[in-house]
Parts: structure tokens; sequence; C-alpha cells
């Protein structure tokens, strides 16, 4: 097996089936249909609605009840208040949404077609199709460039006058048929339903206009632009139409008022800059030059792995084609999505999920890449301040478990499970950190200090003293997104001092307080000193596992996807086998019993505990979980499965393997192959990335020993 390849021998048949490209704004689905070639279009920034103030107006004047109850166990009354007294008002933030479809459909193509194949080229970011129908060969090739914004496409056939086809751009909620047009007496309806306009430029663009729905939503625009070499180029009613020809390049572009004034004018200078001669060779080249700088910095091989090795690669690959400087995070599905109401909005949750998508960044020498989700974190502040004050009467910023395009920081939903959880910039704001350290970035610590001093803010305000324990904890809170039993029998989700919550503050007011050191300040950091003296251990409960919750409560799912209490274990680090191996066997131990009740069903669960068994130096273990990850949880087009189609898994297993083969900690030293196992016997690593700056040149192992390491 090629690791760079991911190849079919039909066209897609079903979304799931076609592949992604993207350039961290654009994004295309490719379906690859001989008759009718369908790209599904997304742009990062088209999203439903505009900002919106969601803060519920009651909640400062109800939390002090809120929390009498919970300290007096009323959990029942405390949840029943709290919907409505915490929840956000309207309950939801935005949702991200399609841009539309380009549709090439080929006249008198058949579907009797051979030779057909269509491969996804990782390393060179770029869709290859070819086949043959009745003696003739056709080609057609597609990428998406960082440098130009653009996607380009180019269809052959190595015979004259063989090409034959009308391109357009649409935007509804039902794809066309893939039958040839011939044959279709009737458009599928509501293919369109959402454009507002649809029209041609200068003979040879066609441009796409739309408004997203909900108040201040996005005006966007898209556009073709169609470079014919040998054919007839015409324009019937609204279409383009590509006549007689063998070679034909079309460049794609779009815009939104996200960033831009005037979308249209915006796509349509872009598109209209670029030079007719050798536009396909010119684009690719920058695009190749752009892209191998980026994918070419890591390479893995291992003898006898080489799924697991190509799962790594996509990993990579995903997170450079949805996530670059200037583009906004990859969210739940990266920039993939072709629902208008997708599932959990597509947006950025940010209990696990969001923070999950960008553990492979630093590792995998992506650190730009980590980017886009820094800056959102700077574009949420705002928000999160008014939040902080309006809702809880705190200092500093914080945010709940979700957020949007717009950086909203109000609770998501009416969802006891969830919804009350006050974490999200705390742990966000640890991605400061992380990048400082593999970077040694003095500069953008220096810069982005202050988020990180502002979400310890907010923690500090928050935390209130628990009279029976004498310990400061968050309340309310919950441990995402589990429910415990009371001794009582009664259920409950809302509680007091979750694991989690203190093993998220103490990494965070120990990471401040070492920035603190390093910028030679001293701002919050003796604060913060004086509150970690007051935030309970991590603690081992009856069964020998974690404590989830600030009581040794049962778990009313203990086979829960979330396995919060062991934030301390990955991504944090206050549970090792250095440091604390009695915690570190709690901690397997909470895994082990995740698992022997069903856990892990969700993609992104099995691959935090991939993440989790490296750093307990379980390399089978991880190993087996890789295995079953691919082979069970990922749909054919290789995206984690939740399901539906959710990116944060490919993410969480490109890190975990990169983690079985190196472990870094923040004082720069380092473990070569911590977890490996030992089906892994002979391999070697170019490019990963340790904490305090060094890079892993060349690793090298044989029958499982390194050989061979050059780290500088
Ligand atoms: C959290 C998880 C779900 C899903 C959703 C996007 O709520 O519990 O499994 O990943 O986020």
């Amino acid at each position: 097996m090629n690791t760079d390849i991911i190849e079919f021998s039909l066209p897609a048949s079903e979304w799931n089936e076609a592949f992604p490209i993207g350039n961290g704004k654009i994004g295309g689905m490719v379906f690859g249909g001989v008759c009718t070639e369908r790209i599904q279009l997304n742009e990062d920034s088209v999203w439903f609605g505009g900002p919106q103030d969601r803060n519920n107006p009651s909640a400062l004047a109800k939390l002090p009840e809120i929390r009498k109850l919970i300290f007096e166990g009323k959990i029942k009354e405390a949840q029943e208040l709290s919907a409505f007294a915490l929840s956000g008002t309207p309950e939801e933030e935005r949702h991200y949404e399609p841009l539309g479809d380009l549709y090439l459909e080929f006249a008198g193509a058949s579907f009797d077609f051979k030779d057909y194949s269509r491969k996804l080229d990782l390393s060179k970011a770029l869709v290859t199709e070819k086949f043959n129908v009745d003696g003739v060969n056709y080609v057609r090739r597609v990428f998406t460039s960082y440098p130009s914004n653009m996607m380009v496409i180019n269809v052959a056939s190595d015979k004259q006058n063989k090409l034959n086809f009308h391109a357009q751009l649409t935007k509804g909620n039902t794809p066309w048929s893939m039958a040839p047009y011939e044959t279709q007496m009737v458009r599928r309806p509501s293919y369109n339903a959402y454009a507002d306009a649809i029209y041609i430029k200068d003979n040879d663009m066609q441009i796409l206009e739309a408004v997203s729905g909900g108040k201040g939503g996005v005006s966007m625009a898209c556009g073709i632009r169609i470079f014919n070499t040998d054919g007839i180029l015409e324009r019937i009613g609204n279409t383009l139409y590509v006549k007689d020809a063998s070679d034909v390049t079309i460049i794609l572009t779009a815009a939104t008022t996200y960033r831009v004034a005037n979308p249209t004018a915006d796509i349509v200078e872009r598109l209209q800059r670029v030079d007719s001669i050798n536009v396909w060779d010119k684009l690719y080249e920058e695009h190749i030059k752009d892209y191998k700088e980026l994918y070419d910095r890591v390479v893995l091989d291992i003898e006898g792995a080489e799924e697991e090795v190509r799962f790594f690669n996509f990993g990579r690959y995903l997170l450079i084609a949805s996530s670059r400087p200037g583009s906004l995070p990859s969210n739940l599905q990266g920039i993939w999505n072709d629902s208008y109401c997708p599932m959990w909005g597509s947006k950025f949750t940010i209990n696990i999920n969001t923070e999950m998508n960008y553990w492979p960044s630093e590792v995998c020498n992506l650190a730009e890449c980590h980017e886009p989700l820094i800056e959102h974190l700077e574009r949420m502040k705002e928000n999160g301040r008014r939040t902080a004050k309006v809702m809880y009467g705190c200092r500093g910023f914080m945010a709940h478990h979700n957020t949007d395009i717009w950086g909203d920081t109000a609770p998501q939903d009416v969802c006891l499970s969830s919804t009350y959880w006050v974490m999200g910039a705390a742990w966000l704001s640890l991605h400061i950190w992380e990048h400082y350290l593999f970077t040694q970035d003095r500069d953008f610590l220096n810069e982005h200090y202050s988020t990180m001093r502002e979400a310890s803010e907010f923690i500090l305000d928050f935390l209130v003293e628990d009279n029976e324990s004498g310990y400061l904890v968050t309340c309310p809170t919950l441990s995402p997104e589990n429910e415990y039993i009371l001794p009582s029998g009664e259920h409950g989700f809302l509680c007091k001092g979750a694991a989690m919550d203190n093993e998220i503050i103490t990494e965070l007011f120990d990471a401040c307080i070492s920035a603190e050191n390093i910028l030679e300040i001293n701002e919050i950091g003796d604060e913060l000193k004086k509150a970690l003296t007051r935030i309970a251990p991590i603690r081992i409960g009856k069964h020998g596992q974690i404590m989830e919750w600030n009581e040794d409560y049962d778990e009313a799912e203990p086979g829960h996807r979330h396995i919060s209490q062991l934030f301390a274990l990955y991504p944090g680090t206050g549970i090792s086998e250095d440091n604390n191996p009695e915690l570190a066997e709690a901690a397997r131990r909470t895994i082990e019993r995740r698992l022997s009740y069903g856990g892990a069903h969700s993609g992104w669960s099995r691959a935090w505990i991939i993440n989790m068994y490296a750093r307990l130096g379980e390399g089978n273990l991880a190993l087996d979980n890789i295995k079953t990850l691919i082979s069970k949880q990922t749909l054919p087009n290789l995206f984690d499965n939740h399901p539906p189609f959710q990116i944060d898994g490919n993410f969480g297993v490109t890190a975990g393997i990169a983690e079985m083969l190196v472990q870094s900690n923040a004082d720069g030293s380092f473990k070569l192959l911590p977890a490996l196992p030992s089906a892994w016997k002979n391999g070697t690593v170019k490019g990963l990335k340790i904490r305090g700056g060094k890079t892993i040149n060349l690793l090298k192992w044989n029958d499982g020993k390194v050989t061979e390491a050059v780290i500088e």
C-alpha cells in the first residue's frame, strides 16, 4: 500500500466516498462522477446568522441560589433552575452551512466506462480521476491552493473534440442526479433553492451570490472562470458551455462579508487577475511548493503498518487542508459539510473536540496550522469578558462548551450534561502555552499571555469555598458529559468541583506561573500560587479509578465516551508513570472500566484513549485501538465516524501515533519510542517536534530499539 494514496475504482456514490480537498478557507468534496462531476463546496465563513448576545440576564441574580442548592445536595432543583436561569437566550449559537456545488455535466458521456480510477494523493494534495469511454482516455485533476485561494480543476481527453460540458454553480439542498443529463427530463427541485443570483461575467465567468439566513448572516459570492485551450466556450442562459475541447482548466474561488466588504468584487478581481497562459501549470507549481513545504516536514515509515501510517498522513493532510493562517479553525467537520442543518451545527465544541483537532499540530511540525485556533480564541475574548461579567460577576474571560464563527461564549443548548460547563476558555488558553513550549517563541508568549491570564482571572473569581472540604471548587459545573448517581439513587449532572475542572485549573495556573517567570512579570502569579494550594488533588475511587466527581459517585454510564477525569493524563500532565505511578495505575483502571462497559463508541473517544495509552506506555493497547478505529469507526474515504463524520477522530489518531513515537515535557526532556507496539519492529520517522523547540530530524529503530537519533 502506498501510504500517501487513497484510491477507489468507482465514482463516489455518496458524500462519505468523495475526496476532501481544501486550503483552510475553501473546501471541496470531489465525487468523480463520469457523466456528472460534482464538487460539493464549502467556504469556512459561510455560517447561518450573525453575532448574538445570548447571555442569560437572570444568571447573576440566580447564581447564589443555584450554588446553595448544589451545596445542599438538591441537584434536581438546581438543574431545573439552571435550565432557565443559566441557558443561553436564545439557546443556540450559529451553525455552519455549505457554500454550494459545482457541477460539470458532460454531454454524450455514458455509464459504460472502463479502467476507472480515482485517487487522492496526500503528498501532493491532488485528486486525479482517470477512465476510458469508447476508446477515449479522460483525466481530471483537482486541487485547492492556499497561495492563490483557488480551487483548480483540469479536465482533459486524449482525443480532440471530446469534451462537451455545462459548468454550473448551484446552491441548494438537493444534489443532482449523476445520470447522463440527456436522460434526465427533470432536474431535481431545490438544487438552487438558496441562490440569490447566478450570472455570467466577461463571457468566461459564472458568479453565484447568496445571503445566509438569520439576522446579520454573511453575504457570499462564489465564482468560476473557464480557460479553454482548444474548444469553444459558449454562454447559454446563465451557464457556460464548453464545446469540442480536449483540455480545459476551471478556477473557482469564494468570499463572504465575514472578511471582505464586497465579496463579488473580491472574487471577480481574483479570477480576472489569473493569467490565461499555462494556467494549470503555474497554479499547480505554486500550490505544490506551498503544500510540500508543510507536508514533507514529517516522514513516517513503519514496516508492516502501512494502513496506520496512511491514516497518520491523512490526519496531517486534513489539518493543512482545513486550518491555515487566516482561516477559521477546523470545526467539527474540518471545513467539509453538505448540510444546511449539520449535526451539532458543525461548530466548535470546546469540551474536547476542537482541542483534539489541534493535538497533532505542534508535534507534527505544523505550528502554523495551529494559528487559526489561537486567533479565534482572541476573537472570543471580548464576548467572553462580557459573559464572565454579566452571567457570573467575574473578571477575566470565559466560554462554555461551544463557540461559533462570531466567538460566542454564552451557554449552548439546554442540555444538563454539557451546557453549564465553564472551562472552555481555560482549556483553549492552554493551546497558547503548548505553542510556546514547542516553538519557544517568547514574543508569541508575550503577545498572548494576557489571554491565559484573563482565563485564569475568571476562574479565580468563579471558584467558591466548599464548606465541607475547605477546597476551592467550581460551582455550578459538570463533568462533560456524564451523569452520576447519588447514594439516594437520584441521578445528577450539576455538581461542584468536577475532577476535570480541577485538572484544567491546575494545568492553566501552573502554565501562567511559568509564563510569568519566563516573561519576567508578576501579574497574578502570587494569587494563582495561593489558589493552587486550595484545589483538590486528583483522587482514587472505590473501583481503583480516577474519581470523576468531588464525591466517589458511580457513573450512570460507566462506558461513557467522555473520559474527562483523565484530562491530567492527556492532554494534561498531572498524571504520569514517572511522577505518580499510583495515579497512572488508576488511570489505566479508568480506561479499562470505560472500555469494559462499551466505551470508545465514538471515533474521537477512542482517539483520546489512544493518546492516553501512549502516555501510559501501552503501545500494544494503543495500536489495538488504532486498528479498531480504522477498521470499524471510519467511513469509506477514511473520515472518522462519530457517527456521522466528525474530524476530531482523524486528528486524535494522528496525534496518538506521534505520541507513541516521541513524548516530551515542558522542561525539554523527552523519550523516544515510549509506547512502541511490538508489531512496529522497524521504522523511521523524521521531522516530529518536541517541547523545548527541538526537531527529531531522524529517528530510526530496528527490532524495537533505537538505532539512530538526530535531534536538534
Ligand atoms: C460533544 C460530544 C459528542 C459530540 C459533540 C460534537 O457533545 O459528547 O459526542 O462529539 O460534542
